[in-house]
């Protein structure tokens, strides 16, 4: 597909800020596709015959990101799925996605560039207490304490440096993620319209 023919949002925030629970209600309001990177990169770890599976199992674990071009195609091959499943589908929410400077510019430079970036952001404490509580039944391997302390590291010192990027640039919407989920969209959708003029 062509990069001038799709819209992209990236989603970013940091684990635990609402990424996920905001992408959805946005889904079902606006029709955006929502790609998930950490959800392509939990796929394909339980894919058979995946030659990448352990390294992410690895880097999930340790909050750790794994190398750009994994990520970049498993996102690019979902975007080329979604639009031949239904090529009416051309606004693109990608979550949690880039988080590293190198995967920003790979991106934007072989897919195509992002509208804009909405960031959630929230304290490191609410974002821990929201982890810890839906570790209780989330099966996912990175909702312990351990995995979370550097997690919440690797946000700080990799990942914030790409929202700081994209500040400077003045693309970014940014949201405050404390409230409820129902204010955070709200607030959301109030702060989208305004930017995207519609
Ligand atoms: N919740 C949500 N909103 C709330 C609110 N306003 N008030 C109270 N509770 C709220 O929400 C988290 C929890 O909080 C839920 O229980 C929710 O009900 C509640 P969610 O919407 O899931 O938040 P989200 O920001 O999506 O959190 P997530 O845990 O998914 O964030 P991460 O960024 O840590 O996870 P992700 O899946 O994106 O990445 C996981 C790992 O994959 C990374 O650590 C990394 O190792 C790897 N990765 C890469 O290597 N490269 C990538 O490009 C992407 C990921
Ligand atoms: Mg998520």
């Amino acid at each position: 597909f062509s990069g001038s023919d799709v819209t992209v949002l990236f989603v970013l925030g940091g684990p635990g800020a609402g990424k996920g629970t905001q992408c959805a209600r946005l889904v079902a309001d606006y029709g955006f596709k929502h790609l998930s990177a950490g959800d392509l990169l939990r796929e394909e770890q339980d894919r058979p015959g995946s030659q990448f599976g352990a390294l992410i199992k690895d880097c999930i674990k340790n909050g750790a990101i794994v190398p750009m071009e994994v990520t970049v195609q498993l996102l690019e091959n979902a975007m080329v799925e979604t639009l031949a499943q239904n090529p009416a589908s051309k606004k693109f929410l990608i979550d949690g996605f880039p988080r590293k400077m190198d995967q920003a510019l790979k991106f934007e430079e072989v897919v195509c560039p992002a509208q804009l970036v909405l960031f959630y952001d929230c304290p490191e404490a609410e974002m821990e207490r929201r982890l810890m509580e839906r570790g209780k039944t989330s099966g996912r391997a990175d909702d312990n304490a351990e995995s979370i302390r550097k997690r919440f590291r690797t946000f700080v010192e990799t990942s914030m440096p790409v929202v700081n990027h994209y500040e400077k640039e003045g693309r970014v919407v940014k949201v405050d993620a404390t409230p409820t989920p129902e204010a955070v969209y709200k607030n959301t959708q109030a702060k989208l319209t305004k930017a995207l003029g519609d």
